[in-house]
């Protein structure tokens, strides 16, 4: 009997899909319109579940899972799960750990380029028709902001934070990080404060992770980040006060925003829509191709070892 496994969020690569239905019941729960029927009927007799790193699971959800062994969160973030919890009662948590760093750090520098440069509000102006018939052809678009050489605060100095910084000095640009601790495998300048590391960033980009929850970005680091400063967020979106940054963006309180992630996805404040210089994607910094292949590789392995009864590679929860 193929072991049953509980599918929260979809996998979006075929290949993935044929090779978990090869080895693993699938219960798609994603796709059931009434999730508790759902529930009630298969809970007792799942044993992993798959994930999404910024969906993860409920309590309420595990609770009706007595014979779980594995949640493998299709992601890096294991923030939307409990993880003492799941340590409790003996749950393996795993995570495609490496698999999706530098997508992120490439889209973290697509969001800088982006919305320095006015990509968007480029295309957009081209696609209008309104170039040919321009007398003074650029005069309508805002000069842009030079990227290379921007001072970079990077909030995070993990995989995705390191990765970041690496493309970041290739533009020449001077670094500084902060983190819990200063880290001596670095080249870059450690700012022990975040209000410090803004005031002293031209562009701030978030890659912390959030397991405590907090929105660190508030109205204080936004001012301190200043009328010339950039805000990239490609972590979590609880990261940030929301309201916040819609008020420093509607203000000029800050020169823009590149946003992948939002607090309550995929809700995504409308204010935001307005701004000519927030560039927003739908959280999608880690959905090329190769890397969605790589971490539905991790997630069928993790599943794979903890049936099997080994320790699987990916393990958060120890
Ligand atoms: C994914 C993420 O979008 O890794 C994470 O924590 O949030 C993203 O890479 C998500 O996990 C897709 O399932």
């Amino acid at each position: 009997m193929k072991p049953e496994v509980l599918q929260l969020s979809p996998i979006l690569i075929p290949e993935i899909r044929d090779k978990l239905d090869q080895l693993f019941t699938l219960r798609r729960y994603y796709e059931q319109a009434d999730k508790p029927a759902y529930l009630a009927q298969h809970g007792a007799t799942i044993r992993g579940v798959i994930t999404g790193g910024h969906t993860g699971i409920t309590q309420a959800v595990m609770a009706q899972l007595p014979n779980l062994e594995v949640v493998a969160v299709n992601g890096v973030g294991t923030d939307a799960v409990d993880l003492a919890y799941a340590r409790d009662r003996g749950i393996q948590v795993t995570a495609t750990i490496g698999a999706l760093t530098e997508d992120v750090a490439d889209l973290a520098i697509g969001l800088l380029i982006s919305v320095c440069r006015g990509i968007c509000t480029g295309d957009r102006y081209v696609r209008s028709g309104q170039w040919p018939q321009s007398a003074t052809p650029l005069a309508p678009l805002p000069l842009a902001r030079q990227v290379s050489g921007m001072r970079i605060g990077i909030v995070g100095m993990g995989r995705v934070g390191r990765a970041v910084a690496t493309r970041a000095a290739a533009f020449g640009c001077p670094i500084s990080y902060t983190d819990l601790k200063p880290m001596s495998d670095v080249p870059y300048a450690f700012v022990g404060d975040l209000i410090t590391l803004a005031r002293d960033s031209d562009a701030l980009i978030l890659a912390a992770a959030a397991d405590k929850g907090e929105a660190i970005v508030n109205a204080e680091v936004l001012r301190a980040l200043g009328t010339d400063g950039y805000l990239i967020n490609i972590a979590r979106g609880k990261l940030v006060n929301e309201a916040d940054l819609i008020a420093a963006l509607h203000n000029g309180q800050i020169a823009g925003a590149g946003l992948d992630v939002f607090a309550d996805e995929p809700q995504v404040p409308s204010e935001l829509f307005a701004h000519e210089h927030a560039v927003l994607q739908p959280h999608r910094a880690s959905a090329t191709v190769q890397t969605r292949t790589r971490m539905g590789e991790m997630v069928i392995a993790s599943l794979t070892d903890v049936f099997a009864g080994r320790k699987p590679a990916g393990s958060v929860t120890g």
